[in-house]
């Protein structure tokens, strides 16, 4: 398994999934190199060199984990897994995961380089507007941002988006007060202190995973992360915070967290995953930056939000936990789960054994899907990773007239780009939820006409004997 994101990074140049990129501006064009290649159908990770006007060596890597192959990589999964076993092989592992608490080591390759006090300068480092209406640079897009709570004293490692300001201050953004970090400062806050944090730009992927993972307070990132690869993290005291620091990070900021009573910056606005922008800049929480450390040739992790279905994880984690909240409520048979369009459609697919079962599995479903519109329950010999395949049973096996419920005042977001500023502004962050059934109707699927598809295990006899003449696979 990879040791930091340099080890990652040739594992995926190996797989022959890497591009170089030489001589992009970091405004804008970087952020536009990155969309167009995630839309691409080989979707490859990016490593930007000699971006303008900063040296040569201080490089960029996106797309990092945006495809299946890339995401199973990096959960130290089979990379040639199909798309649904891949989730299915993640649900077995996460299950049997162990913690593996971080060790100390003596050494940190992100001191070859370090600065502090007046030397502090953010913009040594190239950070990408990402996208044309941004506020300004964002440097830390799956930056991890640790703190240490001080009643328990347990380490926070999570992802929040780090927007630059000035050569010694960035903001960090909190979706909302529950946030882990958001807790953590405000104690500092209420007792009238700053908040010692540091910031990892650049961490390996299994850092990057339990960054964005929802994970109990007190449950510190550093030993999920260290769990997916099987051997604790290596990390080393930040020089200024005395905060744990994974020693093969590439670029590390430390400092402290002003208390917004204080001081604020405007942050944002920030392009956000569903393809829009979702608010006006709004006061952040600035980071006073006293120490900059950083590895020889850094390597900046960026992973911006991105129009769909691109999207930062190519494994649909959400699904996969729809998947265990159907088994947990009793519902039997489902064979897979999956989203597209960044998490704004569900699919579950079923053996159906009675009727309503379908749309007992879409209740379910729809109950758990966090924004997403659309909920589309298939047969089992449908695949519910590949989108074509669920079109083609939603265009053939559902009566619009009868297989169609809508739920209302279901789980959405603020993020919703379709709530009405009127209902915006009066507090709503529901949304309605379209159950569509494209199972063969129960009392009649007997008579419904067999299909002349292959079945999946002929289709991949097929791929095993004939597929080297018919090029890439697509899922
Ligand atoms: C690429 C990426 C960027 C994210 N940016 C933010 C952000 O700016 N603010 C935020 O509150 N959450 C953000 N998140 C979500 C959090 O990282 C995620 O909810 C995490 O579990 C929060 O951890 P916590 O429970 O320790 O606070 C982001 C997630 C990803 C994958
Ligand atoms: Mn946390």
């Amino acid at each position: 398994m990879y040791r930091d994101l340099r080890d990652f990074i040739a594992a995926v140049d190996k797989l022959g999934a890497l591009q170089r990129i030489e001589g992009a501006e970091a405004r804008f064009e970087v952020g536009g190199i990155t969309e167009v290649a995630a839309g691409r159908a080989g979707c490859p990770a990016l490593l930007f060199d000699a971006i303008k006007g900063y040296p040569r060596g201080f490089r960029i890597f996106t797309n990092a984990t945006t495809n299946v192959q890339r995401a199973a990589l990096a959960l130290g999964l089979d990379p040639t897994l199909r798309p649904l076993d891949a989730l299915k092989a993640w649900m077995e592992k996460r299950k049997n995961l162990t913690p593996q608490p971080p060790v100390t080591v003596k050494t940190a390759a992100f001191l070859e380089n370090t600065f502090a006090g007046r030397d502090v300068d953010v913009g040594r480092f190239p950070a990408p507007v990402w996208h044309r209406r941004d506020g300004g640079p964002f440097i830390g897009s799956g930056s991890l941002v640790i703190m240490r709570d001080p009643d328990g004293g347990w380490i926070n490692a999570s992802i929040y988006r780090v927007q630059v300001h000035g050569p010694n201050k960035v903001t960090v953004q909190f979706d909302h007060g529950g946030r882990h970090g958001a807790i953590i400062a405000k104690k500092y806050w209420d007792r009238g202190e700053s908040c010692p944090a540091a910031i990892v730009h650049g961490e390996d992927p299994a850092l990057f995973i339990a960054g964005f993972e929802y994970l109990p307070d007190g449950c510190s990132e550093y030993e999920f992360a260290g769990s997916i690869k099987g051997a604790p993290i290596e990390v080393f005291a930040g020089p200024q915070t005395g905060l744990p620091i994974p020693a093969l990070a590439e670029i590390v900021f430390e400092g402290r967290l002003l208390p917004m009573s204080e001081t604020t910056l405007p942050e944002g606005p920030f392009g956000e995953f569903t393809g829009y922008y979702a608010a006006e800049a709004r006061p952040g929480p600035v980071m006073e930056v006293t120490a900059v450390h950083h590895r020889n040739d850094p390597i900046l992790l960026g992973s911006p939000p991105l129009k769909p279905p691109r999207f930062h994880f190519g494994l649909p984690f959400r699904a996969a936990t729809i998947w265990s909240n159907l088994e947990a409520a009793g519902v039997t048979d489902v064979v897979g789960a999956w989203q597209h369009v960044s998490q704004l459609m569900t699919v579950v697919a079923l053996r159906t054994r009675y009727d309503g079962h379908a749309k007992r599995a879409g209740l379910v479903a729809a109950a758990h899907s966090y924004m997403a519109r659309l909920v589309v329950v298939v047969d089992d010999d449908v695949d519910p990773s590949n989108l074509a395949d669920v079109m083609w049973a939603v265009t053939t096996r559902c009566e619009p007239a009868e297989g169609i419920d809508i739920v209302r005042n279901a789980w959405s977001s603020a993020l919703d780009p379709r709530i009405s500023p009127d209902d915006k502004a009066r507090g709503v962050t529901a949304h309605s939820k379209a159950i569509i059934d494209a199972t063969r109707p129960f009392p009649w699927r007997d008579k419904f006409p067999p299909t002349s598809a292959l079945s999946p295990e002929e289709a991949r006899e097929i791929e095993a004997k004939w597929g080297k003449f018919l090029g890439p696979r697509v899922g």
